[in-house]
């Protein structure tokens, strides 16, 4: 990477600011512990000089785009402002929308730490009662999530379409190219479906292409040809296209009886490959009083064979958290879909230690306090630690990248992987009798889920997490 000088002057006294910005914040950690303050304490002494630092990168006309990018990303490394791994509300936008739903898309991971998942998307649609989403397809394979309602989604294949209605919990693959339409069929509740594309011709961008309506692709061909194909006039056929006009309208009552008329989940034997899957019906893999974690993999279920791709529901109970824990090989890719809670994960990429190399390995904490649709990401081997809000259940759904094979380790409770160690590998590593490791390792008696922090730590004490 290449800088240019007076960048590099201007990283060093980055660097004594931080310096500054620590005990600034040990002052804090203090004042919390001790005056037990609810205060949320917002660090909005935003870096004077990071402006600064953003507009040299963007001045330097030999820069590439690449490079004016790492530029970018090294000024708020230095001035300790990144967060390459929570998005919240503002890193969305809207894609579709009318008065009956809409579609919103989140922002490419483009982060040079993200590039385990650069060709993938994450995008909300939600729909009003009666919602009608009309027929597209799109160049992307696409696993959906029924976050909340009730629907009904037809699949419309070169030889014939499948409809099924869907619900909540419900995990439907559906491959690129396929023709969806889809209703919310509740007159009440609305319907939100995640979505997570894996793009097939252009990394990290999807494209949807409607037949009807006004933006119809067919108004990019000629009218002699589009005449040669229909047998129709050219005009009858650009008109008919047309359609309503929006990609999202409302159907009436009975009309939407008519379209909910389909088997819940598909018709058997789609359990098999084809059909929904429904997160919420199976077994859990974990329970107890803290929480529960259920998760659907592509070990059993070959609709999610080719994409590789695993889907987990964890719900922390009020008060409660996941155990310290890390996965071996999937990138993890988690929204909260209820409720509220904090985490914080260890991370190597975003310490010094990486950035100037040599220096000697340390880990940086990356917090973020969570909410309903914050979008987090835990990279594969970090370890993290989830913790519910004191009031509220914390609801995530995890889309597992990368999960054949994935295992998860845990660092504390009950099953952890230091009490598989030797005693005499204890007694080295640890420098101290292995039955005083033990006493520490085997204190926690729960598995997976237990109990919380007695307070959650505020924002400010800790690493600033803004993200920009
Ligand atoms: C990543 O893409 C978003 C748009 O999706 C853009 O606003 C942002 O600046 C990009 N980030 C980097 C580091 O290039
Ligand atoms: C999450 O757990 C709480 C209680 O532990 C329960 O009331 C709630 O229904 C659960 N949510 C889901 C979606 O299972
Ligand atoms: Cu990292």
């Amino acid at each position: 990477m290449r800088f240019p000088s007076s960048l590099s002057s201007h990283s060093t006294q980055l660097v004594k600011k931080r310096t500054r910005m620590k005990v600034f914040a040990f002052v804090l950690i203090f004042c919390v512990s001790f005056i037990s303050t609810t205060t949320s304490f917002e660090a909005k002494q935003q870096d004077p000089e990071l402006p600064q630092c953003l507009h040299l990168c963007k001045q330097q006309q030999a820069y590439s785009e690449t490079e004016k990018r790492e530029c970018r990303e090294m000024c708020k490394k230095e001035s300790g402002d990144e967060n390459p791994y929570v998005f919240e509300e503002k890193h969305f936008s809207t894609v579709m929308k009318s008065d009956h739903g809409e579609v919103q898309i989140l922002q490419r991971f483009n982060h040079s730490l993200l590039k385990g998942i650069e060709n993938f998307r994450l995008s909300v649609l939600v729909g009003n009662p009666r919602a009608f989403f009309s027929p597209a397809h799109w160049d992307a394979e696409t696993v959906i999530f029924v976050a909340q309602g009730k629907g009904s989604i037809s699949l419309v294949r070169p030889e014939k379409r499948e409809s099924i209605n869907i619900k909540c919990g419900d995990i439907l693959h559906i491959p690129s190219g396929t023709t969806v339409y889809l209703i919310n069929r509740d007159d009440n509740e609305k319907l939100i479906i995640i979505k997570l594309l894996h793009p097939v011709s252009t990394p990290g961008v999807v494209e949807t292409f409607f037949g009807v309506g006004k933006e119809s692709f067919f108004k990019a061909f000629s009218g002699e040809l589009l005449e040669a194909a229909f047998k129709t006039q050219c005009s009858r056929v650009e008109k008919m296209f047309e359609g309503a006009g929006d990609s999202i309208l409302e159907a009436s009552e009975e009309q939407i009886r008519a379209l909910s008329h389909h088997e819940e989940g598909g018709i058997w034997p789609f359990s098999e490959s084809k059909g929904t899957i429904n997160l919420f019906e199976q077994k859990p893999l974990k329970s107890n009083d803290y929480g529960e974690l259920r998760e659907v993999s592509p070990k059993e279920h070959r609709q999610l064979q080719d994409i590789n791709i695993a889907l987990a529901f964890i719900n922390v109970t009020k008060g409660g958290m996941e155990n310290p824990f890390y996965n071996s090989k999937s990138i993890n890719i988690g929204v909260v879909n209820r409720g509220a809670g904090y985490l914080e994960m260890a991370c190597p990429h975003l310490s010094s230690h990486s950035s100037s190399g040599g220096a000697p390995i340390s880990y940086r904490k990356v917090n973020a306090h969570v909410k309903q649709g914050t979008v987090y990401i835990v990279p594969p081997d970090h370890p993290v630690i989830i913790v519910a809000s004191k009031d509220q259940n914390l609801e995530l759904v995890v889309f597992q990248i990368n999960a054949r094979d994935n295992k998860r380790f845990s660092l504390a409770g009950k099953n952890n992987i230091w009490k598989q160690l030797e005693k005499e590998a204890k007694e080295l590593a640890f420098g101290r009798p292995s039955r005083e490791v033990d006493q520490v390792a085997g204190k926690e008696d729960e598995d997976w889920f237990m109990k919380g922090p007695s307070q959650i730590p505020q924002d400010g004490a800790y690493i600033r997490m803004r993200t920009e």
